[in-house]
């Protein structure tokens, strides 16, 4: 059934929120769970953007799912039940999209403009044709308002512990109205503790065209036979507050009624003061708080000498109207516990959970990026490079320039080999099957392994085992082939000691001339004379160059202790040092197909071997019995 005009809001109230506002949507869900409410006054969002989707939301200690409509006309029609719109558009959209709300003015009868600075042209417009529809409008620049144990409007009321704390679970007899969201606060805060508190409360907006009035939200709450007491918190500027004179002159409002215009302060400033709102702001002598302290008190309306004085003016009247009977105190019922947030929970320092993650290299969540420490900022002024930035998120620490340009050149030199390497290959064919970057360039990175540019990892760990344990170079190479093992780092498909890989000779030549000690490269180096003996492609070729250079700078740099350097070995660092480097390469590759349109490759049969005969199994012929 519809509800009186006076009673825009009531326990089954049902509204829908334009903008996409979690937080005040789950501080309305987490209000309504306190007050009993059987459904969540949410019933859903519209907000143009992003396409139709649902989001979660707490309702007390389990969840509910609340749909998003890109349109009010949709919204409008999937739940003819709600009536209430709270649009958080911003001031630029917000006057377009109260139109658009207002088009369905056969069901939504009020709507709370939360936006501040909306053009004061358009707030008229919106004003007279809500008249003209018959819309209640709350707002603009207003946090909305509260109905205490029915509905509350976005972020009214503040946070559950200020309304738990101010009993707006439940209906008290006083309603009030006022400009500002935060004075509200208090309001609600006085009256629960000299009266049995708030019925409703409106705060109408600081703009000087607010949708609603004083006298309108007066008027509704005389009516109402459930609101027993009024309250008006106005303040310097405007002159609405004559028009609650008047109504109360004239015996339209006969409900006691306390107030307080707010700004009295304004007379100790020798220049006219604008307070906060925009209206606040006295244009004549009687839009003074003063003035308006004045007249009202002359027109019958309770007025405190302070505003210190209200809390107790306003317990004389509520107890003159408990003791005449008007007001029956109920008896108070315990709210419903709301779970607390697990963030606020934390920020308040009441629970501790352990982190399922750590990590140690980066953080991002001040105001500047640190890497390993390091400002971003102080990266660029140091001009560490991409080594010395390696070196931070790899190693957690800066190493000497030497050092880093050695990790730099690894890089460089490690870029690419020719389109015919594996991982090349693999990207290419990837690219021409139409494949993406990241998928081409994972295709090519898969190739790296033992055989093909994986092999520095083991090739490290092999020679700096053969070298620790003592073995010389030619009992290591006899001991390997023994066990059947290839060593890692040693031999090329098409490098030779006739055609050496130059790549091999930089790397030597910068680690003799800037390394403090390239004890383990000159062990690999008398290995490959070995090796290279017996056929001139087993050379130390650049995975093992790399290797055995990149131990010699972990362990005889200074830099880290024995058991970081055998660990940085073993936990794979060195193998990463080409899949970087690689990376460059192969997303060259990929882009160089692109750019060439290159279609899609097949492999021409006659270069494949096909034999459907399966010799390592004898073939059994299966006789059949009768
Ligand atoms: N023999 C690299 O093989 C290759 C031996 C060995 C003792 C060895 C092979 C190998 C270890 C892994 C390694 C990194 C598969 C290579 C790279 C990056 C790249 C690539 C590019 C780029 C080559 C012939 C004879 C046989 C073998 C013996 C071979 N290797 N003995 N230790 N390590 N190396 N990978 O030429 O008596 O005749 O039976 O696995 O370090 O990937 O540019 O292409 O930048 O992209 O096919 O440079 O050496 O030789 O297998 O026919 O062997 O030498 O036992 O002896 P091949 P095979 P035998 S750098």
């Amino acid at each position: 059934a519809a509800r009186p005009w006076y009673k825009p809001f009531d326990e089954k109230t049902r509204s829908f929120v334009y903008g996409l506002q979690p937080r005040a949507i789950q501080g309305m869900l987490d209000f309504d769970y306190s007050c009993g409410r059987d459904t969540p006054s949410v019933a859903a969002m519209i907000y143009p953007f992003g396409g139709h989707h649902i989001q979660k939301f707490y309702w007390g200690t389990k969840e509910t799912l609340l749909p998003v409509y890109t349109s009010v006309e949709e919204a409008v029609k999937k739940h003819p039940d709600v009536d209430v719109v709270v649009n958080f558009a911003s001031s630029r959209s917000v006057y377009s999209s109260t139109l658009d709300i207002m088009r369905f003015s056969n069901q939504i009868k009020t709507t709370a403009i939360i936006a501040e600075g909306v053009p004061e042209r358009h707030a008229r417009e919106i004003l007279h044709l809500a008249k003209d529809k018959g819309v209640l409008i709350i707002g603009p620049a207003t946090v909305g308002g509260i109905k205490a144990g029915c509905f509350k409007i976005g972020n009214s009321g503040g946070m559950m512990d200020n309304i738990i704390a101010s009993k707006l679970y439940r209906a008290g007899s006083v309603g009030y109205v006022s400009k500002s969201g935060g004075m509200s606060n208090e309001l609600n805060n006085i009256l629960s503790l000299v009266t049995n508190g708030t019925y409703e409360g409106i705060a109408i907006g600081g703009d000087r065209y607010p949708g609603s009035t004083f006298i309108d939200h007066l008027l509704r709450y005389e009516a109402d036979p459930d609101c027993k007491m009024l309250v008006l918190l106005g303040e310097v500027g405007g002159i609405e507050e004559y028009r609650v004179i008047e109504a109360v002159k004239s015996g339209k409002i006969r409900k006691p009624i306390v107030a307080w215009a707010i700004g009295t302060c304004a007379k100790m400033f020798t220049t006219e003061v604008q307070f906060g709102h925009a209206g606040s702001m006295a244009n004549s002598q009687m839009e003074t708080a003063d003035a308006k302290n004045v007249a009202m008190r002359a027109a019958g309306i309770i007025v405190p000498e302070t505003f210190e004085d209200l809390p107790d003016v306003l317990r004389e009247a509520y107890d003159a109207l408990v003791s005449n009977g008007t007001i029956v105190p109920k008896p108070e019922k315990e709210p419903p516990v709301i779970p607390m947030d697990y963030k606020w929970a934390q920020e308040l320092g009441l629970i501790r959970k352990p982190a399922a993650f750590i990590s140690t290299i980066s953080d991002e969540r001040g105001q500047e990026l640190l890497y390993a420490g390091m400002r971003i900022s102080e990266v660029f002024k140091d001009e560490i490079g991409i080594g010395g930035v390696l070196s931070l998120l790899w190693f957690k620490r800066r190493l000497p320039p030497w050092a880093t340009k050695f990790i730099e050149m690894v890089l460089m030199l490690t870029a690419d080999h020719g389109p015919a390497v594996s991982g090349a290959m693999n990207t290419i064919v990837a690219t021409r099957a139409g494949k993406d970057l990241i998928s081409s360039l994972a295709s090519g990175l898969l190739t790296i392994g033992s055989r093909f540019g994986g092999a520095l990892d083991e090739a490290a760990s092999m020679f700096s085992h053969a070298r620790d344990t003592g073995l010389t170079p030619r009992e290591f190479v006899d001991e390997s082939r023994k066990a059947n093992k290839l060593i890692s780092g040693i031999g090329h498909k098409i490098k030779s000691v006739n055609n050496p890989d130059l790549r091999v000779q930089i790397v030597k030549e910068y680690v003799f001339k800037h390394f403090p000690s390239h004890s383990l490269l000159d062990y690999a180096l008398a290995v490959e004379k070995v090796t290279t003996a017996k056929k001139d492609t087993l050379i130390l070729n650049v995975d093992g160059c790399i290797a055995v250079c990149f131990v010699d700078l972990l362990r005889d740099s200074g830099a880290f202790t024995p058991e970081e350097a055998d660990e940085y070995i073993k936990i794979g660092t060195l193998n990463g040092l080409f899949v970087l480097g690689r990376s460059i390469g192969f997303i060259g590759h990929h882009l160089d197909q692109k750019r060439l349109r290159a279609p899609l490759y097949r492999h021409p049969a006659d270069d494949i071997f096909i034999n459907m005969a399966d010799v390592s199994q004898p073939r059994v012929s299966v006789q059949l019995q009768h």
